[in-house]
């Protein structure tokens, strides 16, 4: 299957944890916010290249800069398409466009599609229509879906968007989904939803490894894959202890995006190494 060829490449091919490179701040962030602190990850070859020389499981990239590099590095790394994309231009509802097809991600020859929902906003109805959609063809025609799973938006407070229920919250509707890899924030202590703290009482969630195992425990009692974000820059001890805790906690591995490609490569593949060797035990 798609999962295994991802499951068996890399550094970590063989171990059942993953780390994935994903790419497309540049659309939802834009394009200096995203890649001044190192110019050369404005190219799409140098992004193949890290996910490459990196020994990671993946790549994950909206379609044009996928396109970028296809036939070049071709078989290299398994790659994900990105189909929907938001961007920082517009101040609408929390929301996505589908710029991609699951008929773009098998010309290209990837192992599955990427899709957003942001649970909460004016617009998850229909988001999550979309994905239904989308992840039934995929199914059918053999691909997987990660679903990165955002609450955004409604009765989530800004804060909230990474409090313990909200994340956990967030898996499992996406577990729901049939979600093959689902991809979430690092979740922090506390609830956001008044109504959710006497099903909290008794949660342990002092530690980040501990807020890991309830997160995963929402995702069908660790039956689910669940990968964990890396988020804007940050000390490499500091994204190391973090996802030290991922580890302890059960996660299945992390998506690293602005920590890897805006340090410049020899740092970054130093401490994507690191970050392999707190998976691999
Ligand atoms: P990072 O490791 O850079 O945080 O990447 C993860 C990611 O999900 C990207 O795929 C995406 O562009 C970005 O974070 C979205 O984060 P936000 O919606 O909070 O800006």
């Amino acid at each position: 299957s798609n999962l295994a060829r991802l499951l068996m490449h890399g550094k970590l091919g063989g171990t059942g944890k993953l780390v994935i490179l994903p790419v497309d701040q540049g659309y939802e962030h834009g394009p200096a916010r995203s890649f001044s602190a190192n110019p050369a990850a404005y190219d799409p070859h140098y992004l193949y290249q890290l996910a490459i020389d990196a020994g990671l499981s993946a790549y994950a990239a909206p379609l044009g800069s996928l396109e970028q590099g296809a036939d070049t590095f071709a078989g290299e790394v398994p790659l994900i398409l990105k189909v929907n994309s938001a961007n920082s231009l517009s101040d609408s509802v929390p929301d996505q466009a589908v710029l991609g097809s699951v008929d773009d991600a098998l010309r290209l020859g990837c192992v599955g599609i990427g899709f957003t929902i942001y649970p909460g906003s004016d617009n998850c109805f229909a988001m999550q229509e979309e994905l239904a959609e989308m992840t039934r063809e995929a199914k059918a025609k053999g691909l997987m879906t990660v679903v990165w799973s955002y609450p955004r938006g409604g009765k989530v407070s800004k804060k909230g968007e990474t409090a313990l229920d909200i994340v956990a919250y967030a898996a499992h509707m996406a577990a729901l989904m049939g979600a093959t890899i689902i991809k979430v924030k690092p979740p922090e202590k506390g609830v956001d939803l008044k109504d959710a703290e006497k099903a909290y009482k008794d949660v342990p969630q002092d530690s980040l490894s501990e807020r890991i195992a309830h997160v995963m425990q929402a995702a069908f009692n660790n039956k689910r894959v669940v990968v964990f974000s890396g988020g804007g820059a940050k000390d490499a001890d500091a994204l190391v202890d973090e996802i030290s805790q991922i580890n302890a906690g059960g996660g299945f591995g992390s998506i690293v995006g602005r920590n890897s490609f805006q340090r410049e490569k020899s740092e970054a593949i130093a401490l994507l190494n690191r970050i392999t060797d707190v998976y691999k035990g």
